[in-house]
């Protein structure tokens, strides 16, 4: 039989860092409520953990790096709202997001969770942010409990 591996959703023995985005604040509130929120209600505990205020999405995979390679922290959950506007800046600002965030995980083997919303309208990403599409924010941080969980497990094979 092989060995299966797989995180459990328990916060109590890990320590977050969350980098959020000013830009869009009204949406990236919601996203960190939710986020701080399902931590909590997975036990753990908010006064290990950290909140980075960064300007915008474009600022987040700096900050999620640093905070990786701090060894301080089993996970970072990176929360942002980019929203397409008239320009292809909308575009340049994805990119630059996701692809710094994915090279700021494998660079340090830290998980650095990809809370960020890009969309089309502010609608879109309202209804991502704790109405009808549910909370990504929470999301990311279900996904960082596991994914800290998981590699504990893994460490220890
Ligand atoms: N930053 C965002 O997080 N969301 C956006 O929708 C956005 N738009 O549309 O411009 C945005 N821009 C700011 C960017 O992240 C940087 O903070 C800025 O370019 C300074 O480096």
């Amino acid at each position: 039989m092989p060995t299966h591996l797989e995180g459990d959703l328990a916060a109590d023995d890990h320590r977050f860092a969350l980098v959020v985005g000013r830009f869009n604040e009204h949406i990236t509130d919601d996203l960190l409520d939710g986020a701080l929120d399902t931590l909590k209600r997975h036990g753990a505990d908010l006064d290990e953990g950290t909140v980075v205020h960064v300007p915008g999405s474009w600022e987040i995979p700096v900050a999620a790096q640093k905070c990786a390679q701090s060894g301080t922290y089993d996970a970072v959950i990176c929360l942002g709202a980019v929203i397409r506007g008239e320009t292809p800046h909308f575009d340049y600002v994805c990119s630059g997001a996701t692809s710094g965030t994915m090279r700021a995980s494998l660079d340090t083997d830290v998980p650095v969770l990809f809370g960020i919303l890009t969309t089309d309208t502010v609608d879109q990403a309202i209804a991502r942010a704790g109405s009808k599409a549910g909370n990504k924010g929470r999301e990311a941080a279900e996904a960082a409990i596991e994914m800290a969980d998981l590699m504990t497990q893994m460490d220890a094979t």
